[in-house]
């Protein structure tokens, strides 16, 4: 017996684990769309390419981001926030595949969110080394709306601590096709993701994809 025999019944093989109030984690919600996700994927990065940015304190991220939807994230020597254009192109960011939002739609309603409209969605691109040390997600003005996100490629160990930076986190894995809905109390905790081990994915090769859909304006 093989789990990919349910493939076209995603909810047979569907675990959802609560980790927190208001915070759930899809497991495998997103396997059966993979390969729309990437084709979408290849439109949007070839308009606005991977690049590493630079934090605020001067340091290159090892994680190469590019964003698509009305807005993108950006940070650089003088901060961090979202920005209609994209400063490596000049140009406004590519628009939210249908795709996209059609897979964050789906899963905030599953996690209880009846009308999650995100309209910006940060693309991270993880390489075997690359972290994401740990940080709050406060740049959103909708406190109200969650955040979902949809990860492809490499496995991750997650890193999900408290308000406080002085928790310790939790660590969750997160393989390809995981989807994880944040809202609630758990919407402004501190997470993370620990350096990405080395491996192969049949899909994505040696990278990890995250992206995580925001409700920024
Ligand atoms: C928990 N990304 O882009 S996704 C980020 O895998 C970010 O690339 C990680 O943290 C990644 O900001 C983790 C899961 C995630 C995203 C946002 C959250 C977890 C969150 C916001 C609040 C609490
Ligand atoms: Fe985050």
């Amino acid at each position: 017996m093989n789990a990919d025999l349910f493939d076209g019944l995603p909810d047979l093989n569907l675990q959802q684990v609560c980790l927190d109030d208001g915070a759930f984690l899809l497991r495998g919600f997103a396997k059966n769309v993979d390969a729309d996700l990437m084709s979408a994927l290849e439109k949007v990065v070839a308009q606005s390419p991977f690049r590493h940015m630079i934090t605020p304190g001067g340091f290159r991220m090892s994680v190469a981001m590019s964003n698509c939807g009305q807005v993108g994230w950006i940070t650089n020597r003088s901060g961090y926030r979202y920005d209609v254009i994209d400063p490596e192109t000049g140009r406004p960011w590519p628009a939210l595949p249908e795709t996209f939002m059609d897979i964050a739609r789906r899963a905030a309603m599953r996690a209880g969110y009846e009308n999650f409209l995100p309209d910006a969605c940060l693309i991270n691109c993880y390489e075997p080394g690359a972290r994401l040390s740990l940080h709050q997600d406060k740049n959103e003005r909708d406190e109200s709306a969650p955040i979902v996100s949809v990860s492809l490629g490499l496995p991750a160990v997650f890193l999900f601590g408290g308000l406080s930076r002085t928790l310790r986190p939790k660590r969750y894995q997160l393989v390809h096709g995981d989807v994880v809905v944040w809202g609630g109390p758990a919407r402004f905790n501190f997470h993370g993701i620990a350096p990405l081990l080395e491996g192969y994915h049949p899909i994505l090769g040696r990278k990890r994809i995250n992206l995580t859909f925001r409700k920024a304006l």
